[in-house]
C-alpha cells in the first residue's frame, strides 16, 4: 500500500496530536507541589547542606492534629519536603496518626555512604516521639534509613541536640535529650553495620522549655581540646551548665568534664 500526499499529512497530523496529548498528560500527572507542602511551618528552620543526596529539608504541611503544643504553638508538620542535589523536591507525608514534632531538621551523612540523610523528630498519637532518619533511595524516593524506638506514650517528646562525631570513630553520631521537660536523658545514637544503635546515655538534662521555639539550648564544641567534640547542656533544674564527653581517651561512657553556673547567654 502506498500513501498519497494527503494520507501523509493525516499521518503527520495524527502523530502531532499524539505528541501533544502525551505532553499534556505528562504535565497533568507531574507532581506539582502545593504551597502547603513546600512552605516551612511557623518557627521552623529550613535545613541546608552541601554534597550529594538531601541538600534542603523543610518541615511543611502545617497541622494541629497532634495535641501537645510544646513548640511555641499547636502547629506541627505533616510533611517533610526534601530537595536533592539535582533540584528535585520529594515530599514525605505522614499518616494522620503522626506528625513531625520538630523545628530544625538535621542533614548529615549518618550511615557514611557519601549521601546526605536527614534526622527529624516524628511523634505518634499512641507512642510519642522517636527520632526518624530518612534518605533518598536509588529510585529517587524518600526512604526511612532507621529510627529510634518511640518513647512509648503520647505527648512524650525528645529534643535533638545536634550531630558530630562524639566518640571519635570518624562516623557522625546524633544526640538528643529524651523527655527534656520531665527528667531529661541525653542519648547518643550512631549507625553500626547499617543499624541505628544507641551508644551512650546520661540522665539529668533539660535542653528545652515547654512552649519555647528554641531547640535546643545546648552547645557542641571540643571543650577540653582533646580532638573529640563535647556537649554542654543545662542540668534539669537549670542551675548548672554541664559539659559532657564520650571521649574514648577518658572512658567508654559519657562523663562530666566541666560544670559552670547556668547562664542562658552562654548558649547564644
Ligand atoms: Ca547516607
Ligand atoms: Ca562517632
Ligand atoms: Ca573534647
Amino acid at each position: 500500500m502506498t500513501l498519497n500526499r494527503m494520507d501523509m499529512s493525516i499521518v503527520r497530523i495524527s502523530l502531532q496530536a499524539i505528541t501533544t496529548l502525551v505532553s499534556l498528560l505528562v504535565v497533568i500527572f507531574s507532581p506539582v507541589l502545593s504551597a502547603e507542602q513546600y512552605d516551612p511551618i511557623p518557627h521552623s528552620t529550613v535545613a541546608m547542606a552541601d554534597g550529594a543526596g538531601i541538600i534542603k529539608a523543610t518541615l511543611s504541611c502545617p497541622t494541629s492534629r497532634y495535641a501537645h503544643a510544646v513548640l511555641g504553638d499547636d502547629i506541627e508538620a505533616g510533611c517533610l519536603a526534601l530537595q536533592v542535589e539535582d533540584g528535585d523536591v520529594l515530599v514525605h507525608q505522614l499518616p494522620d496518626n503522626q506528625v513531625f514534632e520538630d523545628l530544625v531538621p538535621h542533614i548529615a551523612d549518618f550511615d557514611g555512604n557519601g549521601i546526605n540523610d536527614v534526622a527529624v523528630v516524628r511523634s505518634d498519637n499512641a507512642y510519642g516521639a522517636a527520632l526518624a532518619l530518612y534518605t533518598i533511595s536509588e529510585n529517587n524516593e524518600v526512604e526511612e534509613l532507621g529510627s529510634t524506638p518511640p518513647i512509648g506514650r503520647a505527648n512524650r517528646w525528645l529534643a535533638p541536640v545536634g550531630v558530630a562525631d562524639f566518640n571519635g570513630d570518624d562516623q557522625l553520631d546524633i544526640a538528643y535529650v529524651q523527655t527534656p521537660h520531665i527528667g531529661g536523658i541525653l542519648k547518643i545514637w550512631t549507625f553500626i553495620d547499617g543499624t541505628l544503635e544507641q551508644i551512650a546515655q546520661m540522665r539529668g538534662f533539660s535542653n528545652h522549655s515547654i512552649r519555647s521555639t528554641r531547640v535546643s539550648t545546648s552547645k557542641i564544641a571540643d571543650h577540653n581540646n582533646d580532638g573529640i567534640m563535647d556537649i554542654a547542656l543545662p542540668d534539669q533544674r537549670r542551675q548548672k551548665t554541664v559539659w559532657v564527653t564520650l571521649s574514648p581517651k577518658v572512658s567508654p561512657e559519657l562523663h562530666v568534664i566541666d560544670e559552670l553556673a547556668y547562664d542562658e547567654a552562654y548558649f547564644e
